[in-house]
């Protein structure tokens, strides 16, 4: 018998235009990852300023990515969002990365935010126009990284992730570390131009160009708008309050999800 014709499916595969060329990508094999919007990185008296960083430089990034974050939730697709800091007793800080800098006050230092870079301190937590919402997945990291020392990449090949769409702070340390190690654990990368930024706009302006020199060598880069452009309009079953599909990524789901949090 012949098979029966199949009705014309939506397209699942998605493209965006970017640099250095289209980046093609299917919502429910992506993950927006949103790396280390924390106060202790944008707002003062935290870790950027006490390294001697003008704090205000990433404010720009804000409205990217909550455009980007508001537009994932309406559609169901996975969100992840990382926090760079340390264990309260600071038993995973090499003294190596607490000296460095020489910053004006060390990781796990007062200050008047709380503890410098120590999870469960206000400077620490996410921004709030950010703030995680039930089922999105929050990697706490002790590195440059997030997938060093974490389950990132366990949560990821649990859900089915095989393309991320990342933003946060800072475009060339933890961003392009990430999206470093991402790459050479076989991810496509796009990294959002204007959802990304540095207290040095040059190293971010570099550090995009590196990405997608030598035919994309680390991945894609595109605007906000041209990765908007690109998705789909809102599920009708998706609602912001929703767990989105990120809480499928997480070990730890239950039936009455907070933000999920996984560490080292
Ligand atoms: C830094 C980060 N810059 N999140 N951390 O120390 O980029």
């Amino acid at each position: 018998m012949e098979p029966l014709p199949t009705q014309a499916a939506e397209p699942l595969q998605r493209s965006v235009t970017a640099r250095p060329y289209a980046f093609t990508f299917e919502p429910s094999t992506t993950a927006l990852l949103i790396i280390d919007m924390q106060r202790d990185f944008l707002e003062p008296a935290g870790f950027g300023e006490t390294l001697g960083n003008d704090v205000s430089l990433l404010a720009p990034v804000i409205p990217a990515v909550k455009s980007l974050l508001d537009a994932a939730r309406s559609i169901g697709m996975a969100v992840i969002h990382t926090r760079e800091g340390h264990r309260p007793d600071l038993t995973d800080l090499h003294e190596a990365k607490r000296v460095r800098g020489n910053p004006t006050l060390e990781i796990g230092d007062p200050s008047p935010n709380g503890r410098i870079l120590v999870r469960g301190e206000y400077g620490h937590d996410i921004i709030d126009e950010l703030a995680p919402i039930a089922g999105e997945a929050v990697i706490d990291k002790p590195g440059k990284g997030a997938f060093y020392a974490t389950d990132l990449g366990l949560l990821l090949a649990k859900g089915g992730i095989t393309s991320l769409i990342v933003t946060g702070v800072t475009t060339e340390v933890c961003v392009h570390t990430t999206v470093r190690e991402a790459n050479d654990r076989g991810f496509e990368c796009l990294v959002v131009e204007d959802g990304t930024g540095s207290y040095f706009p040059e190293f971010h302006a570099t550090a995009l160009r590196m990405i997608s020199a030598q035919g994309g060598i680390f991945g894609w880069t595109a605007t906000s708008t041209e990765v908007l452009e690109a998705l789909p309009g809102p599920s009708p079953t998706s609602t912001t309050t929703t767990p989105t599909t990120a809480e499928t990524l997480s070990p730890t789901a239950d039936p009455h999800p907070t933000p999920v949090t996984t560490g080292a």
